[in-house]
C-alpha cells in the first residue's frame, strides 16, 4: 500500500511542506542480503561430485563447502511445474502448470499460465527495494504468447524481473540459440567458431546485469535468478570439455550406478544399507503391457550393457562423455559468478541455492539420439550413422541426447527418470550457501522437502513477509514451508509432512516418511486410473523405494492413496493427462490469429515461432518472394525456417534460385532453377 502524502498544499508553492514518502521506490533494509538461485536442468540427483557423482563439479561443490546440502529434497517430475514452484512457493497444479507449457490445457490445472495471484518471487523482492534480473530458460510462458503480437504478461518482464536474458522455451541450441533480450529477440554476439557458448553468454549477462546496478548503487541488493540450458538436451560443449572424459564411462551405466552409490556411501549422502533397485523397474515391453492390451512404449526400456554391441558401447560411451563434458563447463561458468561475488564482498551475504528442476533425463529412448527431431516423428536413429558422427558428438552438428541407461545411473540410487514420480523423476540436489548466517561448512541436512519450500525460506530468511496483494491481485496461501529452522540444526524435526505429486498420469503421496506411488507408465494413454497398481515405501529408510510394503500394510496404502484424491482436490491436479507426446502437443489451443492460406513476410523483421509460422506440412505450397537484384551475382536468402537438424529455405547462389526442404536433417531435397 502506498503511504499517505503528509506535507502542507497551499496555493502557493512557499507555503507549501513537501513530503516525498509516498513517490518514492522501496529500499531494502541496510545490510539486506542478495540472493541467487542456481536452476540447472535435467542434472538428476547423482551427477555432480558433492553428490557423489563421476562429473567434477568442484565449483558447485565449493558451494556446498560453504553451506549445507540436502538429501531428502524435491521437485516436480519436469520442468516448468518445478519453476513454477520455485517462483511461488505454490504446489503445480495451484500454478495451473501440471505439465509443460507446450502441453497446456484449458484447464485451471495446466492452462500454462500462472495465475497474478500466486505472486512469484521477483514480484515480491522488486516491490521491496532489490533489483531482479534472470538470465536463462524461462519455460513459463504458454506457445502462444512466444512472439512478437503477444502480450507480455507471461514473459519474465511482465513477471517481475526488471532484467532477462535467456530463452523462453523448454530447450534451444547451445551454439546457435533462440536469444530474447527482454522484449524481443536479438541475434547472438557471436559464433561457435568464436568461441560462442550459450552458458558462457548467459552468465556474462547476469555479470552485466548486477555490475551495472552496482556500479550507480553499489549496496543495493538483487535477486538473481541464473538458470542455464545446462544439462537439458542438445548436450552441446567445445571438444575440450569432452575429452577430459574419454573412457570414463566405458564400464556402462549399471556399473557406473554401483561406483556412485559406493561414493554416496562414503559421503553420506544415502545409508549404508542402500540397495539398488533393478534396470527397469516398471517393466519391459517384453513382459508388461498396459490395461486394454496397450503397450509399453519402448521409449522407457533400458538395454542391458552386456547386450550391446561393441559399437554401441563406444557410441553410448561417448554420449556420457559429451554429457559430463557439459555439467562440468556449466560448473565453471558458476565458478566465474561465484569468483566475482567473491572478488566484491558479496558473496558472504548472498543467499545461493542450487537445485536441479527434475530427474536426469530418459528421453534420449533405449538408444539415445543424434538428432532429437528425428525421435519426436519417431524415427529410429540408425547406430552406424550415429556411429560415424562420434567425433562430431556435442558439436554445432549434432542435436544429442544420451541413453536413458545414463539417465538411471544419473539418477543413482533411485528407479526412473523425468517424468516418473519415483525418486529418480522427483529427488535433487538442493545446495544453500548463505556463509553469513548459516554456520555449518558442507554439512548434509536429511530433512524431507520440495522445490515449494524455496520461497518461503528465501522470504523467512530476508525477513519478510509474503504480500497479501501485487499489483491489486489478492495473493492466495503458500503451499511452501521455510526450510531456515534446518540450517544450524541437522537434527531438527522436519517440518514438512505431506506432499503430494502428480505428472503425465504417474503419481504419487508421500506422508511423514512413507510414500505410496504408482506404476502407471507416464504419457502411454493407458487410463482406468483407478485400476492402477500402487506400490508402498517406508522412504524414511528405503529412499531408493526398494522393499514394496503394499502387500505387508494394505490398509496403509490404502490411506496413503485416500490422502493423495484429497490433496489432489485441494490442489486442483484434475483432468490427469496422460496421453500420448503427439496427442498432447497437438492438443487444440487458443491461437491469436487464426491459420490463414496466404502468409507475408517482410525482410528485416524479427523471426517468427515455428508455432505461429506458416505450417507447410502435408500440404502444398508455393513460396513467391519479390526480389530487387541490384547485379548479376547476387546471393543471399529469400525464406528460411528451421535449422541444420530440419526445416527447409529458399535462397539464391551462382545465379540460381535454390530450394531445399531438409527432412528431419537426414533427406535433402534441393531443386535448383534458373533466375
Ligand atoms: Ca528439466
Amino acid at each position: 500500500m502506498s503511504k499517505p502524502f503528509k506535507g502542507t498544499i497551499n496555493v502557493d508553492i512557499r507555503d507549501s511542506v513537501p513530503d516525498w514518502a509516498p513517490f518514492e521506490p522501496a529500499k531494502a533494509p541496510d545490510g539486506a542480503p542478495s540472493v541467487v538461485y542456481i536452476v540447472l536442468d535435467d542434472v538428476g540427483f547423482s551427477a555432480i561430485g558433492c553428490y557423489g557423482g563421476p562429473v567434477e563439479t568442484p565449483n558447485i561443490d565449493r558451494i556446498a563447502a560453504s553451506g549445507i546440502r540436502y538429501t531428502q529434497w524435491h521437485t516436480t517430475a519436469l520442468c516448468s511445474p518445478t519453476r513454477s514452484c520455485l517462483l511461488t512457493g505454490r504446489n503445480h497444479t495451484r500454478n495451473s502448470m501440471a505439465c509443460i507449457t507446450e502441453a497446456a490445457i484449458g484447464f485451471p490445472n495446466a492452462s500454462g499460465t500462472i495465475p497474478p495471484e500466486n505472486g512469484m518471487l521477483p514480484e515480491i523482492l522488486g516491490e521491496l527495494g532489490w533489483n531482479t534480473y534472470m538470465t536463462g530458460k524461462w519455460h513459463l510462458c504458454p506457445t502462444d504468447e512466444m512472439h512478437l503480437a503477444s502480450t507480455r504478461r507471461n514473459w519474465p518482464t511482465g513477471r517481475g524481473f526488471e532484467r532477462f536474458y535467456g530463452f523462453l522455451g523448454a530447450e534451444t541450441n547451445q551454439w546457435h540459440p533462440d536469444l530474447v533480450y527482454d522484449n524481443h529477440p536479438v541475434d547472438q554476439p557471436s559464433q561457435p567458431e568464436d568461441g560462442y557458448h550459450l552458458s558462457v553468454d548467459l552468465t556474462d549477462r547476469a555479470l552485466e546485469f548486477i555490475q551495472d546496478a552496482k556500479a550507480v548503487a553499489p549496496d543495493k541488493p538483487f535477486f538473481l535468478y541464473y538458470t542455464p540450458g545446462a544439462c537439458h538436451a542438445p548436450h552441446h560443449v567445445p571438444k575440450e570439455w569432452i575429452e577430459k572424459y574419454k573412457g570414463h564411462f566405458d564400464m556402462g551405466y549399471e556399473a557406473m550406478r554401483e561406483q556412485t552409490l559406493e561414493r554416496q556411501r562414503q559421503l553420506g549422502i544415502v545409508p549404508e544399507d542402500t540397495q539398488l533397485p533393478p534396470t527397469n523397474p516398471i517393466g519391459t515391453p517384453q513382459d508388461r503391457k498396459g490395461p486394454d492390451d496397450k503397450p509399453f512404449p519402448q521409449l522407457d526400456f533400458t538395454r542391458p550393457w552386456a547386450s550391446l554391441s561393441d559399437d554401441e558401447r563406444k557410441l553410448f560411451s561417448r554420449m556420457a562423455e559429451v554429457y559430463a563434458g557439459f555439467l562440468a563447463h556449466a560448473d565453471d561458468q558458476i565458478g566465474r559468478l561465484l569468483a566475482y561475488l567473491e572478488e566484491t564482498e558479496q558473496l558472504e551475504n548472498t543467499i545461493i541455492v542450487l537445485v536441479s528442476d527434475n530427474g536426469a533425463s530418459g528421453e534420449g529412448g533405449p538408444n539415445g539420439s543424434l538428432n532429437e527431431n528425428k525421435f519426436i516423428n519417431q524415427i529410429p536413429d540408425d547406430i552406424e550413422t550415429n556411429l560415424a558422427m562420434i567425433d562430431e558428438l556435442g558439436s554445432p552438428k549434432t542435436y544429442n541426447h544420451y541413453p536413458n541407461g545414463w539417465a538411471m545411473a544419473f539418477n543413482t540410487p533411485f528407479k526412473m527418470w523425468k517424468r516418473y514420480e519415483f525418486n529418480g523423476g522427483t529427488s535433487d540436489p538442493c545446495i544453500i550457501s548463505w556463509p553469513k548466517s548459516i554456520s555449518a561448512r558442507g554439512e548434509i541436512r536429511r530433512q524431507y522437502h520440495h522445490a515449494i519450500d524455496i520461497v518461503p525460506t528465501v522470504l523467512d530468511c530476508l525477513g519478510v513477509d509474503a504480500p497479501d496483494t501485487i499489483k491489486g491481485h489478492v495473493q492466495t496461501n503458500i503451499d511452501g514451508v521455510s526450510m531456515r529452522y534446518s540450517f544450524n540444526d541437522a537434527t531438527a524435526p522436519g517440518r514438512r509432512k505431506t506432499q503430494f505429486y502428480s505428472m503425465l498420469g504417474s503419481r504419487a503421496i508421500w506422508h511423514e516418511g512413507w510414500k505410496a506411488v504408482s506404476t502407471h507408465r507416464s504419457i502411454s494413454g493407458w487410463s482406468h486410473f483407478n485400476d492402477d497398481t500402487w506400490e508402498l515405501y517406508h522412504v524414511e529408510v528405503d529412499l531408493a523405494e526398494t522393499h514394496d510394503l503394499a502387500d505387508e500394510h494394505p490398509e496403509e496404502l490404502r490411506e496413503l492413496i485416500n490422502l493423495w484424491f484429497a490433496e489432489a482436490g485441494a490442489n486442483a491436479a484434475f483432468p490427469l493427462d496422460h496421453r500420448s507426446a503427439v496427442e498432447i502437443l497437438n492438443t487444440p489451443r487458443p491461437e491469436l490469429t487464426s491459420p490463414r492460406d496466404r502468409y507475408l513476410y517482410y525482410p528485416s523483421t524479427a523471426p517468427v515461432p515455428e508455432a505461429q509460422a506458416v505450417n507447410i506440412r502435408n500440404r502444398n505450397y508455393i513460396i513467391g518472394a519479390r526480389v530487387d537484384i541490384p547485379a548479376p551475382g547476387a546471393s543471399g536468402v529469400l525464406f528460411a525456417y528451421g535449422s541444420h537438424f530440419g526445416g527447409h529455405t529458399l535462397y539464391i547462389k551462382n545465379n540460381r534460385l535454390h530450394y531445399v526442404y531438409n527432412f528431419v536433417g537426414m533427406h535433402d531435397q534441393h531443386i535448383i532453377d534458373r533466375l
